[in-house]
């Protein structure tokens, strides 16, 4: 487990998201690398059988077995606790690693959890499939309706899981007001900020107990990796994780953790260049007589417009829309943009486009997602950083071959 606290590195005390983006997680390197090197290797020695029962005991700092911590690892892990102003971190191999690890850590047998309805499918296939057989009930429900939240806490209620803003339907829950609600019922928030990521928002400041990333998105942000994190309040919820991510094994590999930091250094160029285009694209879209809605929380007409503007610091790369012609509109308008790339995923320097009811959702049963507000005619827009000229001439074009 990283720890925020335990952080060695010269830059300690800066102060500003860019320049922790750039500092923090680094360790001095003793032959002076200006970046954490990768420690590509399995095991550590020990310099006598001590020191290893030592290390085992956890009286003695050192690293052991890749599986259980890797200095690389580290260095992402403490860089990510710091920015989102956590206690300490844990790298997972993917972000559904994440999502598993922090679930299996905190809940068990007959508990419940409640969680954001349109949220990504593999978490809601995670939970509705796999944590059920194991005797823990979930409820689906819509986390900016805080009444219809209560109604369904219960005591055996261990988690409350919210995506915000969702993935693809752009909705934001109050993550302020949910922690609270969470609190008086004896559970714990856990938010995926994966669309945010810790440069628009920090939900464990805003009352959160576990904050969790996809890094494969805009944390690492160049298409060449899949990764996750979560990040914990405290030092004995971190614990909760790490030992659920070791028995797990799904520990990020220190080459993987060297490429997301890497990455990881250029958020804040990256969202600053990608949030720009796509305030500017959503209001374009929403301008077009094609089109039949655009949920983008920047824009005025998004219902929780007010609520972005206090919980975030800026509205993010993602977009979702629909066109007046439905499903087969849509398609014809993912077949023929030729700068976009039709692809899932998001968060990259370049701009990908989907369809969530039939890809990256399609794993929820329909009625859910028809309630969860996945409409089949969805089209989800992840804007990168390519001019946004380019980018608008890009949709233009397709648009004259809708018929
Ligand atoms: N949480 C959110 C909000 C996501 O969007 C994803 C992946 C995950 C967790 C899981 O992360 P992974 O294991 O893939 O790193 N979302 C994807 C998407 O929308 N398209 O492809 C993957």
């Amino acid at each position: 487990m990283s720890s925020n606290s335990q952080q060695s590195n010269s830059h300690g005390n800066c102060k500003g998201f860019a320049s922790r983006l750039v500092h923090a997680g680094n360790q001095k390197d003793p032959l002076g690398s200006v970046v954490t090197p990768i420690y590509q290797c399995s095991t550590f020695a020990f310099e006598c059988a001590q020191q290893g029962a030592n290390r085992f005991a956890g009286t003695e700092e050192g690293y052991i077995y890749t599986r259980i911590a890797n200095p690389t690892t580290r260095a992402l892990e403490d860089c990510v606790a710091n920015l989102e102003e956590g206690c300490c971190a844990v790298a997972t191999s993917s972000g559904m690693g994440a999502v598993a690890t922090v679930l299996l850590a905190l809940l068990g047998k007959d508990q419940h959890i409640v969680c954001t309805g349109s949220v990504y499918g593999a978490t809601f296939g995670l939970i509705h499939k796999h944590l059920s057989r194991f005797g823990v009930s979930a409820d689906f429900v819509d986390t900016t309706d805080l009444p219809g939240m209560e109604a369904v806490m219960r005591p055996s209620t261990k988690v409350v899981y919210v995506e915000t803003p969702s993935n693809p339907t752009m909705q934001i829950t109050d993550i302020r007001a949910v922690a609270d609600l969470a609190h008086r019922h004896g559970a714990l928030l856990v938010v995926d900020s994966t669309f945010g990521s810790p440069y628009l928002q920090r939900p464990l400041t805003l009352g959160a107990d576990v904050v969790l990333h996809s890094v494969t998105k805009s944390i690492n942000g160049h298409a060449d990796v899949v990764g996750g994190i979560a990040v914990a309040r405290d030092l004995a919820l971190g614990k909760q994780l790490t030992d659920s991510m070791r028995h797990l094994g799904c520990n990020m590999d220190p080459h993987q953790a060297f490429l997301v930091h890497r990455g990881l250094k250029t958020l804040a160029l990256r969202m600053q260049r990608a949030q720009e285009s796509a305030l500017v694209i959503a209001q374009w879209l929403e301008a077009r007589p094609e089109v039949a809605w655009v949920r983008y929380p920047g824009l005025p007409s998004h219902p929780q417009h007010e609520l972005a503007k206090t919980q975030m610091s800026g509205f993010g790369a993602m977009l979702s829309f629909e066109m007046r012609g439905g499903l087969e509109a849509g398609r014809r308008l993912m077949d023929t943009v030729q700068l976009a790339t039709l692809a899932v995923s998001l968060g990259g320097v370049e701009t990908l486009i989907e369809h969530p009811a039939s890809m990256t959702h399609a794993g929820i049963p329909a009625d859910e997602r028809q309630k969860s507000g996945i409409t089949d005619g969805l089209v989800r827009y992840s804007v990168g950083i390519e001019d946004a000229q380019d980018l608008i001439n890009d949709l233009a074009q397709a648009f004259t071959k809708l018929d």
